[in-house]
């Protein structure tokens, strides 16, 4: 039987990441992926993920998302990549609710720079938006997002040119503690280690059964639709003029999107931020709707008014949601040789490489300086208490 130091179960977004830092340490690392890298059956693919730095989720997730930044930016420069720009975000809203309120609390925390715009200079900024007359919107410079697929093929060149096994389209058919170590069989093998890294994505119900985590795994649906160019320009839709954005209004749900990244072709990328329906990874219906299409344009017109043309693509999604929508990343509580990381509650693609830099912390040292407390597989919301 082959041995490793470390083996991580799943090289999607943060398993990718985990087998990338644990390589960079000189770590012998194997990996073990169902698919092939960049592939779109769990959440890391549809061309763009949203960064920022003024989280309305919680303040204490900034001092993670300065440490993910610099992974962010230290990615695209080795691996030569086009993998992150940052043409700004807004994240609008009022008083009273998350997103707006949210992200100044955590930007006055954490002293980030900031703005707060009003309906009126949101329109000026912004031609394509007419919020409503009471909105704020906060904004900050130094968001963005990042390419998805590219982010996960990167580290997996990086971590193979390092020195990490990766055995792709190898599905594992089960793990387990033995002696102080661990066992994997795949379809293909049977593997050794010292020490196990089980990113799972959605495929978490499964994988990490034992834990009785209380996941929702969800479908969501991300759009594409072509604006009226006659109506506002182009030019204002594009990477260049225009930010990423998170809304939420009068009760509203949260929608989310991007500039144009690739051009007036490719359409206006946007989705409901919390509206999925349960699923699991096996039985997703991936087919998106037309009813689909049609409500979310509806939702999205009452900010971008122009967003009038055709829906250009639509795909589907998996979120793995928690109670609390925190992440759940730590030590397997029964047994230390294992870490886990899943729960990302269709956040946590941000924070690729800090939670890459924890997991590799983890399995080589079983603690890490990181700041992962929230995060505890123990903590109460997954105990149903
Ligand atoms: O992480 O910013 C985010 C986000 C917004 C919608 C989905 N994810």
């Amino acid at each position: 039987m082959e041995h490793y130091e470390v083996i991580v179960l799943g090289l999607g977004s943060m398993g990718g990441a985990a087998a990338h830092a644990l390589a960079g340490r000189g770590v012998r690392v194997l990996g073990l992926e169902t698919f092939q890298p960049g592939h779109d059956q769990g959440a890391a693919h549809g061309g763009s993920r949203i960064i920022r730095q003024s989280y309305f989720e919680h303040p204490a997730y900034v001092p993670l998302l300065r440490r993910a930044y610099e992974g962010w930016h230290a990615l695209q420069e080795e691996s030569g990549r086009d993998i992150v720009t940052l043409c700004g975000g807004i994240y609008l809203g009022d008083e009273r609710n998350q997103v707006f309120a949210g992200s100044r609390a955590a930007a006055q925390e954490h002293g980030l720079p900031h703005e707060v715009l009003t309906a009126d200079e949101i329109r000026q900024r912004f031609p394509t938006m007419d919020p409503e007359d009471d909105a704020l919107g906060l904004y900050e410079e130094n968001a963005g997002y990042v390419r998805p697929e590219e982010t996960t093929i990167a580290n997996a060149e990086l971590a193979a040119a390092k020195g990490a096994v990766l055995r792709f389209s190898e599905p594992v058919t089960w793990w387990g503690a033995v002696g102080g170590g661990v066992e994997v069989v795949t379809t293909q093998g049977r593997y050794g280690a010292d020490r196990l890294v089980i990113t799972p994505g959605p495929w978490a119900p499964e994988v990490l059964a034992d834990l009785g985590l209380p996941l929702s795994i969800q479908r969501m649906v991300f759009h594409w639709f072509t604006p009226d160019f006659s109506a506002v320009p182009y030019e204002s839709w594009s990477q260049e003029r225009h930010p990423v954005y998170v809304e939420e209004t009068h009760g509203n749900e949260q929608i989310y999107g991007f500039p144009m990244t690739d051009g007036p072709e490719g359409g206006f990328k946007l989705g409901f931020f919390r509206r999925g329906t349960p699923t699991t990874a096996r039985t997703i219906d991936r087919q998106v709707y037309q009813e689909e299409n049609a409500a979310m344009q509806v939702r999205a017109r009452q900010l971008f008014p122009h967003l009038s043309g055709p829906v250009v693509q639509a795909k589907t999604c998996l979120y793995s949601v928690t109670p609390d929508e925190h992440f759940v990343i730590g030590p397997h509580p029964a047994h230390p040789q294992v870490s886990v990381a899943c729960g990302f509650s269709g956040h946590g693609f941000k924070f690729v490489p800090v939670v890459g830099e924890i997991l590799a912390d983890l399995a080589t040292t079983g603690r890490t300086g990181l700041p992962i407390e929230l995060f505890d597989p123990r903590r109460a919301a997954l105990q149903g208490v």
